[in-house]
């Protein structure tokens, strides 16, 4: 494989969230809190990815409103439209052109090994679409339409950014283009990056898990928050001194971070403060944080939904700059794979 290292084109940034239901803590502490922070000194494009949302079924009516859903979330959270690029994947058709390309390009094999798919699936996956089986692939064409070089991400997308990686290196030797697609690097580090479920501190938290006691949603108010946390999974213990007694208390173990990466401690500080405490303590003051923390993005978020033709024109403006850097970059594939007119 070519070495990646010498790919000389501009630091770019690219992420995107799947409009397939309610934000959550998750979503906002291991993806949009990150896009905030970047949009300051580097390119961003931050994408609702509507393509990925229908790898599963959705509502064709429902579909608009969840995408505008996102689209709230990302500008209450902080996410500025005349500093980064915030669009909708269907929008821009160089995702779905690139994607089959890359197809011919990705193997079998590769796709066999995604974890996601197989947890997704289940005991399913004869009966699953072949979209959420390829949904890797689509992800490499989402992040390399626009050679993106840096994709923030949550823990759980480390191996799809790994494939993403091979495919950029496998086009580039195979055509021999050594620095044409850039290896995007993946930027997962940092608090929140793996927040579980409030029921099962083994278990993502995720839009897709049927029990909404599960997870707080950016569109909880106060007392949903307040009861969530109230009822979330933990034990008869306190708070311990020390990060070697949360091994075994996973579900601890994840209420300590969530308040760390909301207050901007660490986990050691937050045990500190904790320490010997029960939940009857530690639970009311995470959900007073939570709460302070989320609050003003609900309420904004609230004030962006009621007014869906201004999000629509965001999206709109925002899918033309995104196709302009992204066409070209697809026409230099159309030259390299070799089709006649290209
Ligand atoms: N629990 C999580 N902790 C930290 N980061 C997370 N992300 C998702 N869940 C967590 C990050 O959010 C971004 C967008 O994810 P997505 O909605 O496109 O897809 P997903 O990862 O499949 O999220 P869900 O909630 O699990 O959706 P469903 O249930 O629809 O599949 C990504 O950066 C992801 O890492």
């Amino acid at each position: 494989m070519s070495d990646q290292t010498k790919y000389e084109g501009p630091k770019r940034v690219f992420s995107g969230i799947q409009p397939s239901g309610d934000m959550h803590l998750g979503n906002y502490l291991g993806a949009i809190k990150k896009f905030v922070d970047l949009q300051e000194d580097n390119e961003c494009l931050y994408c609702i990815v509507d393509l990925h949302a229908i790898t599963v079924w959705q509502d064709p009516k429902l579909l608009p409103e969840q995408t505008r859903h996102i689209a709230a979330a990302y500008l209450a959270s902080g996410v500025d439209p005349s500093k980064a690029i915030v669009y909708n994947q269907s929008a821009v058709r160089a995702h779905t052109e690139l994607a089959w390309y890359f197809n011919c390009v990705a193997r079998v094999g590769w796709l066999n090994r995604m974890t996601q798919f197989k947890d997704k699936a289940g005991k399913n996956s004869e009966k699953m679409s072949v979209g959420l089986y390829d949904y890797p692939v689509l992800q490499a064409a989402d992040i390399l339409a626009f050679k993106a070089t840096h994709v923030p991400v949550g823990e759980d997308q480390k191996q799809h950014l790994e494939l993403s990686r091979d495919i950029a290196a496998k086009f580039n030797h195979d055509f021999n283009v050594p620095h044409f697609f850039p290896s995007p690097e993946p930027m997962i580090k940092g608090p929140g990056a793996r927040v579980m479920s409030l029921r099962d501190g083994t278990a993502k938290m995720s839009k897709s898990d049927p029990s909404d006691n599960s997870r707080i949603n950016l569109t909880d108010d106060a007392d949903k928050i307040a009861k969530k946390i109230r009822k979330a999974k933990t034990d008869a213990g306190v708070i311990p001194e020390s990060l070697k007694e949360l091994e075994e208390r996973p579900e601890v173990a994840n209420l300590v971070s969530i308040y760390a990466a909301l207050s901007g401690m660490t986990d050691e500080q937050v045990l500190t403060q904790y320490s010997g405490q029960g939940f009857g303590v530690f639970k009311p003051a995470l959900a007073d944080l939570t709460v302070e923390k989320m609050s003003p993005i609900t309420d904004l978020m609230n004030r962006y939904l009621s007014d869906p033709e201004e999000l629509n024109r965001i999206l709109a403006k925002a899918a033309d700059k995104a196709a302009e850097i992204a066409d070209p970059i697809v026409s230099d594939v159309r030259k390299i794979i070799g089709f006649c007119g290209a």
